[in-house]
């Protein structure tokens, strides 16, 4: 299979969605950003896509509470999911987000690869464990980044990053770990080749 490489910095927000009934017709390929609120979802993708403020984001977490999508090019696309997890969002529009989070998840078929991020001093938190196993058992392809990496000194990034592959090693599933960070530019080469990879995969 000859992997093609993608623009990524000509990336263009398509739509905002409260639910996948408002997303574009299910087909061509999508990989998904989903994550903890305040993990680091949509400065990595600003950081991909080498754009500012491409996906909007915040030092409030719960900031994106819609499912943002945007295409690569034509059929090729992004998404930035709601962020879970954080303690803070009134009861009714915790579960709205994950209704559609989980709805996503589980339906959207053009759906080819998940991107997990978890910040590197707190990963694997039950909701963090709950995305990867259901990625698994729909055999859909994960890449686990463990963000803001540029806040542990090297020793501490490779423990963290070898606790997790660990962990994750248990699943037998299509799992990848690496580092991340969206400031110092930590594993976007890593993140890159991923995505060239199952977009390849999936052309026609
Ligand atoms: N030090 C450091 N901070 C980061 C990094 N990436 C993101 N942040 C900070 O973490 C906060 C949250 O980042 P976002 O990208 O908005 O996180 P998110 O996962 O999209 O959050 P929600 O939309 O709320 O789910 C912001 O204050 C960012 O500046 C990183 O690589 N290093
Ligand atoms: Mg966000």
């Amino acid at each position: 299979m000859a992997i093609k490489n993608h623009n990524y910095h000509m990336t263009k927000f398509v739509i905002s969605a409260p639910d996948i009934r408002h997303l574009p017709n299910d087909t061509g390929i999508e990989v998904a950003f989903a994550g903890r609120s305040n993990a680091g979802k949509s400065s990595a993708l600003n950081t991909l896509t080498q754009q500012k403020s491409l996906a909007r984001t915040s030092k409030t977490p719960g900031r994106t509470q819609l499912i943002n999508l945007f295409e690569v090019e034509e059929g090729v696309r992004l998404v930035d999911l709601p962020g879970y997890g954080y303690a803070e969002v009134p009861e009714a529009m915790k579960r709205k987000w994950q209704q559609a989070l989980g709805e996503y998840l589980q339906k959207r078929e053009c759906l080819k690869g998940l991107v997990v991020l978890m910040d590197i001093r707190h990963p694997l938190k039950d909701l963090d464990m709950q995305m990867v196993e259901w990625a698994v058992a729909m055999n859909v392809p994960v890449l686990v980044l463990l963000t803001k990496a540029d806040k542990l000194a090297s020793g501490a990034k490779k423990k963290q990053l070898m606790g997790v592959r660990q962990a994750l090693a248990e699943l037998e599933g299509d799992i990848e770990v690496e580092n991340f960070s969206s400031l110092k530019k930590i594993g976007v080469d890593k993140l890159v080749i991923k995505l060239d990879k199952w977009f390849s995969e999936h052309s026609a």
